[in-house]
């Protein structure tokens, strides 16, 4: 017996499945799969001409998000955990979790999913094993992942690979929990059926597990996308954005550019994770670990997304949209008049004047790579591709400029560290909250964070030509909490004033400021966009006490990892408060 099967048998006597099902990602498994859940109602056929291969799935209503509070990292010692993530020890996971697998599975199949994370033949990838008893879980790998027959091929050559075991259980939210065993890159999900929680793949293994992977053997596990950014008559250059979620790396990974005509255009490698090592010529290299898009619906149309509704047209399983009478998916923000008329995410009849929306605000389409107009043709690339800049981007309505250059790796990287967002519905609780979300990686990192920065300062030093690192905020508000930036497209103007800055090519220029490296109106287009004076102040000003009290919260946001905290932060507190004129309170 291989290992994987022996793993199976023993998952298998704990959760008492009725039968075992291997799954090798052919049409026809997927075509079977989709036909049971056709008639069992877990999923609904959208309208085939409009829509074909679409499915429409309504998840219970308590599990529509990532539930934070009920993830943990199970390393033996609570400080490897760290103090922004939740800890269990292995001992009371195994008392209190693991007794919710057994019998979990009495009367259903226990799919047995081998997947790829990563090109099928690229040196990065890494190979996981997901057992689960939810079909919809295998549907939705099997566009995510490099699922089934490659997968296995891999695993009969001996390679490493990390097992998970799923169980929607009982899907009551007191019976779920969500962990990640660092030591031995292990991964129980129970409880849920919702993406984040259940496509182990994803955020449990391509950044809880990998992020220690990647700590343990000079690589990094990010929550970035990944583009390809082409200028006129030039070769491009590769950039990757970590930014928190819903909060745009899609959109910005898909970007159509209204320069597409003089040659300045995006493409897409990857819109969710990236995964980074030193190539030979000590650049990082990226490969984007996913086969698929798990995005988010609303506000998705053909002017802020194009190239994601022409994704979304066929093979894509839709998770708590709406409908329409004639079986279309309808959310708030797409093309077109309201319908007087709509089937709401919960399955119950709607109409404008509900007072609640049609669609759940974090309701998702999966959808195939392959399907995007825009896509690179070196997103499979086995190497990956070489990163020139790195993108750090939150959602601020006041305070962080449009766009900054950092002043090296080591400024870069506590830009990273001191990051914050508001929060947004891909996660439970409450939505527009500022929180610290260092380089996005908040409910992403599967150890110390503390630590993580460490192991991205190492990094800057073991590539001898690092990415530059930029700020950017696409989320800044006027006095009338309308967006200042028009944001989507017209981000192209930034991306043009970063390639300029990377390349040394074109005739941008950066002014100096204290946190950073600023354009100035022309150089992201303040003419062509008529933005009157006062709004590209308020984009690109650094606001000496707006930054006061932003660097005092630095400090106590720091301040919690105490010794744990590189120097080479501290460092950069104490150079970022003289340069703003304060006393910095963080240097010991
Ligand atoms: C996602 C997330 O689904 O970050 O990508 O929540
Ligand atoms: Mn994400």
């Amino acid at each position: 017996m291989s290992s994987v099967e022996q793993w199976v048998d023993g998952v298998a006597q704990t959760t008492r499945p009725d039968r075992i099902a291997w799954c090798d990602g052919s049409d026809a498994e997927y075509e079977r799969l989709v036909g049971e859940m056709l008639e069992s109602g877990t999923l609904i056929q959208l309208n085939q001409q409009a829509y074909p291969g679409c499915y429409l799935h309504r998840s219970n209503p308590t599990d529509v998000a990532r539930t934070e509070h009920l993830t943990f990292i199970c390393s033996e010692r609570e400080e490897d955990a760290g103090p922004t993530n939740n800890w269990m020890s292995p001992s009371e996971a195994r008392e209190r979790v693991w007794p919710l697998f057994n019998g979990a599975m009495r009367g259903r199949t226990m799919y047995v999913v081998p997947y790829i994370m990563g090109p099928v033949d690229s040196p990065y990838s890494k190979v996981g094993v997901e057992v689960t008893d939810s079909p919809y879980v295998v549907a939705n790998m099997r566009i995510m992942t490099r699922m089934g027959q490659p997968a296995m091929e891999r695993l009969n050559g001996n390679e490493e690979w990390v097992p998970g075991i799923h169980s929607v259980g009982d899907l009551s939210p007191d019976r779920r929990f969500i962990l990640h065993f660092p030591a031995d890159r292990t991964i129980w999900s129970v409880g849920s059926g919702y993406g984040g929680n259940a496509l182990l793949g994803k955020k449990c293994f391509a950044l809880r597990i990998a992020s220690v992977m990647g700590r343990d053997s000079a690589w990094m596990a990010e929550h970035m996308l990944i583009l390809e950014l082409r200028a006129p008559d030039s070769d491009p250059i590769y950039v990757a954005g970590a930014f928190p979620s819903a909060c745009g790396k899609t959109n910005l990974a898909m970007l159509r550019s209204p320069f597409e005509a003089d040659g300045w255009t995006v493409r897409t490698i990857g819109e969710d994770i990236c995964w980074l090592n030193v190539g030979p010529d000590g650049r990082l290299w990226a490969i984007n670990p996913e086969s698929g898009y798990f995005g988010v619906a609303p506000g998705t149309n053909f002017q802020t997304n194009p190239n994601a509704m022409a994704t979304v047209r066929a093979n894509t399983i839709f998770t708590n949209v709406a409908m329409t009478d004639d079986r279309r998916v309808w959310w708030e923000g797409i093309d077109g008049p309201v319908p007087e008329r709509l089937t709401d995410w919960q399955g119950n009849p709607w109409t404008p004047q509900a007072g609640a929306p049609a669609a759940h605000p974090n309701s998702r389409f999966t959808a195939p790579a392959a399907q995007n107009p825009v896509l690179s043709s070196h997103w499979e690339d086995a190497e990956g591709v070489p990163i020139s800049a790195i993108l750090f981007g939150g959602r601020r309505a006041t305070t962080v400029p449009l766009v900054f250059e950092s002043l090296g790796w080591e400024h870069g990287v506590y830009v990273g560290a001191t990051m914050g967002s508001e929060t947004t519905a891909a996660a439970t609780g409450a939505v527009g909250v500022l929180r610290h979300d260092p380089m996005a990686m908040l409910p992403f990192c599967g150890y110390n964070m503390a630590d993580y920065w460490g192991h991205w300062l190492e990094m800057g030093q073991r590539a001898s030509h690092p990415p530059k690192i930029f700020q950017v905020n696409w989320f800044r508000r006027d006095e009338h909490g309308k967006f200042v930036w028009p944001g989507f497209g017209e981000n192209m103007r930034v991306l043009r004033w970063i390639y300029e800055r990377v390349t040394g090519r074109g005739t941008s220029a950066a002014r100096e400021t204290p946190v950073g490296l600023v354009p100035d109106g022309a150089d992201i287009g303040a003419d062509e966009l008529e933005l009157p004076a006062d709004r590209v102040r308020a984009l690109l000003e650094v606001d000496r006490d707006a930054w006061e009290p932003e660097v005092e919260d630095h400090a106590a946001f720091l301040a919690q990892f105490g010794e744990q905290l590189p120097a080479e932060l501290r460092e950069q507190h104490r150079a970022l408060s003289t340069r703003l004129g304060l006393t910095a309170s963080l240097v010991k």
